[in-house]
């Protein structure tokens, strides 16, 4: 076989021009072959030469292999821009998520980064809000969020959950969010659940003095998402939650287009069916950087230290790469708009006796959000709201779970329970 046009080692193309990609692959071929086959099918070629590839457009838009690290199986490839319509994120999934994971001669395959040069960025809206707007909103600076999934998943109805949100934004907790599979039920409608919580927000603001946040899960078909969401911003509310990987992140950034005035919270069940094996599928840290294109302001990015997989190395990285400065010092700021940060929503499996350990592991800008280990508390929501708040005390303070318990019982209840 004579050696590919698009074998071009030790040559790093630069990021202005590029989408630069990393792969993990796994072939019976030697890796440089097995790269270069993913390489074409991702791009402009197929699995034969072809009479209608001239020179000229393969010198244009051919793909680059840049470094091959046979060791550890990574490949990477450099797309010249060209390749991808700006603003597009179903486009470019197509091409660097596509048909390359059905081909035979791969064995796995996993999409582990990438870079988009400064163009594509700024082909985005990013989020709205992101980490500030959601602070400004709710006016809290220095500590984590407290958030609260109301549980059951489903099964309450609109007047109950209304006064369960109510109970507890009473009891210190700042956002309240329904659960990813309640949408618009026969039990609890849509229109009458925004109707009830958000007449409670109102009385539970004036008494705590406080803003407060309640998420909406629009998570539906287009039509239905815009229309629940115009529904919730007729009726004076802030956020809805759409989950990025059943409706996609091209639902997500049509919302976000809308410039509704909505925070736009990010779930992310189902993500583990192609972010989990280490070997194949995508990294959530590529997930995580289109929902920040596409304009979620706060993302579930995992807690470490709840029930849900997800190392501290990766869970960090996600979230320094969605909170960090997408552009470098050196760039001009004259043409772009930098790309908000987003806020990381901690949820899954956490109750107050994990709380010290996830601040001290994840830091102060995060959503903390519990749902068993509130509503499961043995006295109930309002306890459990408390106890919450008083393990996050506990740790602004600097004082121990277990010393700062002996004098708040709601957090003792809960330490005991969920030892
Ligand atoms: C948490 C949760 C969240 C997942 C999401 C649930 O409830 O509401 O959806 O944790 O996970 O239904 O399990 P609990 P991730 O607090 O009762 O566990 O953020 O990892 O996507
Ligand atoms: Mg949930």
């Amino acid at each position: 076989m004579s050696r590919s046009p698009y074998l071009k080692l030790n040559t790093k193309p630069a990021l202005q021009g590029h989408l630069l990609t990393v792969y993990y692959l796994e072939s019976d071929l030697p890796l440089s072959e097995a790269a270069v086959k993913i390489a074409e099918e991702s791009s402009i070629g197929t699995w034969t030469d072809l009479a209608t590839l001239n020179k000229k457009t393969q010198a244009k838009l051919g793909p680059k292999i840049y470094c091959l690290e046979t060791k550890n199986r990574i490949v990477k490839i450099a797309y010249p821009l060209d390749l991808f319509e700006l603003g597009n994120i179903a486009q470019l999934l197509s091409a660097l998520a596509g048909n390359i994971f059905s081909m035979k001669v791969i064995k796995n395959l996993r999409l582990l980064d990438i870079q988009f040069p400064q163009k594509y960025l700024n082909s985005f809206l990013g989020p709205a809000f992101g980490i500030q707007g959601v602070r400004n909103y709710l006016r809290i600076y220095n500590r984590p969020l407290i958030g609260s999934i109301i549980k059951p998943k489903v099964g309450l109805s609109a007047k109950e959950q209304a006064k369960l949100s109510y109970n507890i934004w009473l009891n210190g907790i700042d956002l309240v969010k329904d659960d990813e599979n309640l949408t618009d039920m026969r039990f609890n409608r849509f229109s009458d659940r925004v109707r009830e919580v958000l007449k409670l927000k109102k009385i539970a603001e004036a008494k705590t003095k406080s803003k407060k946040v309640y998420v909406f899960n629009i998570t539906g078909p287009a039509d239905l998402m815009l229309n629940r969401a115009k529904v919730v911003k007729k009726l004076g509310g802030r956020a809805v939650m759409i989950d990025i990987v059943s409706c996609g992140l091209d639902n997500a950034q049509f919302l976000r287009k809308q410039n509704l005035g909505l925070i736009l919270h990010g779930h992310r069940a189902g993500h583990s069916m192609f972010t989990k094996n280490p070997r194949h599928g995508m990294a959530m840290l590529v997930l995580a950087k289109l929902a920040r294109l596409a304009g979620i302001d706060q993302l579930h990015t995992g807690t470490v230290v709840g029930k849900m997989e997800g190392t501290a190395e990766e869970v960090l990285s996600i979230d320094e790469i969605i909170k960090e400065d997408w552009f470098g010092v050196n760039n001009e700021p004259t043409n772009w708009a930098r790309i908000k940060p987003i806020l990381p929503v901690a949820s899954g499996g956490l109750h107050p006796g994990l709380v010290h350990k996830l601040i001290k592991i994840l830091g102060n800008d995060i959503v903390i959000n519990f749902g068993g280990g509130l509503h499961g508390h043995p006295d109930g929501s309002i306890a459990g709201a408390r106890a919450c708040c008083q393990a996050l005390e506990a740790v602004e303070k600097g004082v121990g779970l277990e010393i700062y318990s002996q004098e708040h019982i709601e957090l003792k209840a809960a330490l005991d329970y969920w030892r």
